[in-house]
C-alpha cells in the first residue's frame, strides 16, 4: 500500500515537473513572438538604420561574440574535466592547491579586456555626443499622454523659438503666438525625414516623463517636463517605415504612445514638407488678412463712436 501511494507521488511529481517545463517553453515562445512585432528579427537586433547604430552595433558585436567564445572555452574545459576525472572506484582524488601563473593569467587578462573595452566604448560615446552639423534639420518633437507631435520650420526655414515655460495644453509647444512663425510651423502626427541627412531632433515633454525609443536608430532618449532635450541627433542610412514607441511607463495609455516613422528620400521629404508650409503660409496669410480687416473696422468703429460721443471721455 505505502509503496503504491509512493510510486502515485512520484509520478505525480514528474507530471508536474513535465507541465511546469512544457509551460516555461511556451512562455520563452510567447515572449519571442511579441519581440517579433518590434523587431522583425526575433534572434538578433533589430535592422540599424543610422550612422551612429553602426558604431554602436560594433560594440554590441564585438562583446557578443568575445563572451561566446569565452562561454565555449570555460563550459569546454569544464565538461572535458568533468568526463576525465569522474569518479572510477579505486581511483583516488588528487588534491592541489592551486597555480599562481594560471591564477595570474585570468585575472589579468579579464581585466585588460574590460579596461579595453571600457575606453574604447566611452570614446565613441564621445564621438556619438557631439552638437548636431550645420546643415541637419532640426525639429521639436513633443511628447504627451498620450502621442507624440513633431513640429518642423514653416516656409521661413526656420521653428519659430520655444520656451519650455510657456508649454501648456493651450500652447503645447511653448511658441510666441506674436511671432509670425508660430503660424506658419508644420505640425505633424507622424515623423518624416530625408535620408543621408543629419536630423537634429529636440525633445520635449508636456506631462510626464516619457521617452523617445527607435530601436531601429539604437536612440532611447527621456522627453523630461521643463526641458529641452537637445543633444539627440541621427543620420538615416536607408529609407523605410519604422515605429516610434514611448519606452517610460506614463500611464493607462502608454502602451498605445506611439507614432510612424517614415524615412523617405530627400525629394519626397522636400515636396512632403513643402505642400504643408505652403498650406499652413496660405492660411496664416488669410488669418492675418481677417484680423486686418476686423481691426480696420474697429478703429473705424471706434473713431466713429469716439466722432458721435466726442464729450463723453
Ligand atoms: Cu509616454
Amino acid at each position: 500500500m505505502i509503496s503504491a501511494f509512493t510510486h502515485t507521488s512520484i509520478t505525480a511529481r514528474r507530471v508536474l515537473s513535465r507541465l511546469t517545463t512544457a509551460g516555461i517553453f511556451l512562455l520563452f515562445l510567447s515572449t519571442q513572438a511579441m519581440a517579433e512585432q518590434r523587431s522583425g528579427n526575433i534572434y538578433g537586433l533589430p535592422p540599424c538604420v543610422t550612422v551612429s547604430g553602426e558604431r554602436i552595433d560594433f560594440i554590441f558585436k564585438m562583446i557578443f561574440w568575445l563572451t561566446a567564445v569565452v562561454f565555449v572555452l570555460v563550459q569546454g574545459t569544464y565538461l572535458v574535466y568533468l568526463i576525465k576525472y569522474r569518479y572510477r572506484p579505486g581511483v583516488k582524488a588528487h588534491y592541489s592547491h592551486g597555480n599562481n601563473t594560471l591564477e595570474i593569467v585570468w585575472t589579468t587578462l579579464p581585466t585588460i579586456i574590460f579596461l579595453a573595452l571600457a575606453i574604447y566604448s566611452n570614446r565613441v560615446w564621445d564621438e556619438i555626443h557631439v552638437p548636431a552639423p550645420k546643415n541637419a534639420l532640426t525639429i521639436d518633437v513633443s511628447a504627451y499622454q498620450f502621442g507624440w507631435q513633431i513640429r518642423y520650420p514653416g516656409v521661413s526655414g526656420e521653428l519659430s523659438p520655444s520656451d519650455v515655460k510657456e508649454i501648456s495644453m493651450k500652447n503645447p509647444f511653448g511658441t510666441d503666438s506674436t511671432d509670425e512663425r508660430t503660424a506658419q510651423d508644420v505640425i505633424s502626427p507622424e515623423l518624416v525625414i530625408p535620408v543621408g541627412r543629419p536630423v537634429h531632433v529636440l525633445l520635449h515633454s508636456r506631462d510626464v516623463i516619457h521617452s523617445f525609443y527607435v530601436p531601429e536608430f539604437r536612440i532611447y532618449q527621456d522627453c523630461v517636463p521643463g526641458r529641452t532635450i537637445g543633444w539627440v541627433w541621427f543620420q538615416a542610412t536607408r529609407t523605410g517605415d519604422f515605429q516610434l514607441a514611448c519606452n517610460q511607463l506614463c500611464g493607462t495609455g502608454h502602451f498605445n504612445m506611439k507614432a510612424p516613422i517614415h524615412v523617405v528620400s530627400e525629394g519626397e521629404f522636400h515636396d512632403w514638407l513643402k505642400t504643408r508650409q505652403d498650406k499652413n503660409a496660405a492660411t496664416a496669410k488669410a488669418a492675418a488678412t481677417t484680423a486686418d480687416k476686423a481691426s480696420g473696422e474697429t478703429s473705424q468703429g471706434a473713431s466713429l463712436t469716439s466722432a458721435k460721443t466726442p464729450n463723453t471721455l
